[in-house]
């Protein structure tokens, strides 16, 4: 019976991939959870089901999700994790592992000096990139390895990362693998006690791991499948031949705005992403931004964007999702490559994201003076970096080399540091 394996059961997936899968007929998922022990026993005790609240403008509506018949947790058991990854049965992928999980260095490839990589390579796989390799290795059936974070070419990305593992493990490929891009969206907060106690009261029905999340839910998936898969169209996913235009839409308008207003919002006392778009500079400053990225984004997208902006606003201020910014300032330094940077690199001027990426440098700044443990994987290079230089713009100039940006004009490194001055001031 063909079956999707998903690396990384977080809210997420759950919310996304998961719904998609149910409302296209069903396929049975057994769920890889990466490291978190609470959530894998809690999921273990409900039988891999839970309830997804979905908040749209009528109300709080919720749905019982009961695909996952198989558990695994990758940190206990990585021979599992690549014996389904092997498994003839297993005909889908798909991976939600967050920016980090793929180990990649500043250049988008494979960072084979990654201490997981390192450890996988020495003591044996543990990381999703290593497990999947190890697999991936195994299989003799066609495979579809569907990456569904936010990264740009995802697929691309992806498919490179596992090769290079591959040879530097000497592992031999031989299956015919297909790792489509894709673009992935709909907005899920991390979930707290007053969201599991609203629809744990909804349903009537205690649930330890509930989901919630938004109304809106957009997948669209490049066509290029190695064999069979959910009907996913009847739940209206969309299968184009080329998903870059789309994913940078994403990246570029509503991550790139997230971040900002995470790092701006935090540094100016918000909590909630509601509440910092209701701030008038941070509104006047997110509307700048989308202004900025708009001609770095493709001609078929183009004639979509004044709905597409709108309808971001309106979901970016939607009061009950309880967004926190602290939950999207997670892993500045890698999310800004993605959101940020392309902006900069493709735009002559791009003042506004400068000042986001300078807000990242104050928050970091601010969290290391507060000694707020920041939850970044440089964290400590981060924090070296803030030990060592003195001067702040030798320090701005380390940081942004840190997110891949290098080649600034003579001006934009006067906006960037100018930026960061006054922000930092602001504390
Ligand atoms: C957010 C994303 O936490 C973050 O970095 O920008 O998780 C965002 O909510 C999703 O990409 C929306 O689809």
């Amino acid at each position: 019976m063909p079956r999707i394996l998903h690396l990384g059961l977080g809210n997420f997936h759950r919310a996304h991939q998961a719904w998609h899968t149910a409302h296209a007929g069903g396929w049975p998922i057994t769920g890889v959870v990466m490291g978190n022990r609470a959530l894998f026993d809690a999921l273990q005790r409900q039988t891999g089901h839970y309830h997804l609240g979905i908040r749209s403008v009528g109300g709080l509506s919720v749905e019982r999700i009961a695909l996952h018949d198989r558990l695994i947790l990758a940190r206990d058991d990585p021979q599992s994790v690549i014996a389904a990854i092997a498994d003839p049965d297993t005909l889908i992928i798909t991976l939600t592992v967050t920016e980090k999980g793929y180990c990649l260095g500043p250049d988008g490839r494979l960072d084979l000096g990654n201490p997981a990589v390192l450890s996988d390579l020495s003591d044996g796989p543990r990381s999703a990139i290593g497990m999947l390799a190890h697999g991936l290795a195994q299989r003799e059936d066609p495979a579809t390895v569907i990456s569904c974070d936010n990264i740009s070419g995802n697929g691309r990305t992806l498919g490179a990362a596992i090769r290079d593992f591959a040879r530097a493990a000497a592992l031999e490929l031989t299956a015919s693998i297909r790792f489509p891009d894709t673009m992935v969206d709909r907005i899920t907060p991390a979930t707290t006690a007053a969201i599991q106690a609203e629809i744990e009261a909804e349903t009537g029905t205690p649930d330890e791991a509930p989901v919630l999340t938004e109304a809106f839910s957009e997948w669209i998936i490049e066509d290029d499948f190695a064999g069979p898969r959910p009907e996913w169209e009847r739940a209206g996913v969309e299968i184009v031949p080329d998903v870059a235009p789309y994913e940078k839409r994403k990246l570029r308008l509503l991550n790139a705005a997230h971040s900002y207003l995470a790092y701006a919002g935090l540094l100016a006392g918000h909590r909630y992403v509601h509440e910092a778009m209701a701030n008038p500079d941070l509104r006047a400053g997110v509307e700048r931004l989308w202004d900025e990225a708009q001609p770095t984004l493709p001609g078929v997208v183009r004639p979509t964007l004044p709905t597409y902006r709108a309808a971001l606003a309106d979901r970016f201020a939607v009061a009950e999702m309880r967004h926190e910014l602290a939950q999207i300032a997670c892993d500045g330094s890698l999310k800004l490559r993605e959101r940020l940077v392309p902006i900069i690199a493709e735009q002559a001027a791009a003042p506004q994201a400068l000042q986001a990426v300078a807000a990242w440098m104050a928050f970091v700044v601010n969290a290391h003076g507060s000694g707020q443990p920041l939850t970044d994987p440089n964290a400590e290079r981060i924090s070296k970096l803030i030990e060592d230089c003195s001067a702040p713009d030798v320090l701005c100039k380390s940081l942004a080399g840190l997110v891949g940006l290098a080649d600034l004009s003579e001006e934009d490194w006067a906006t960037l540091a100018a930026d960061f001055a006054r922000l930092s001031r602001q504390l």
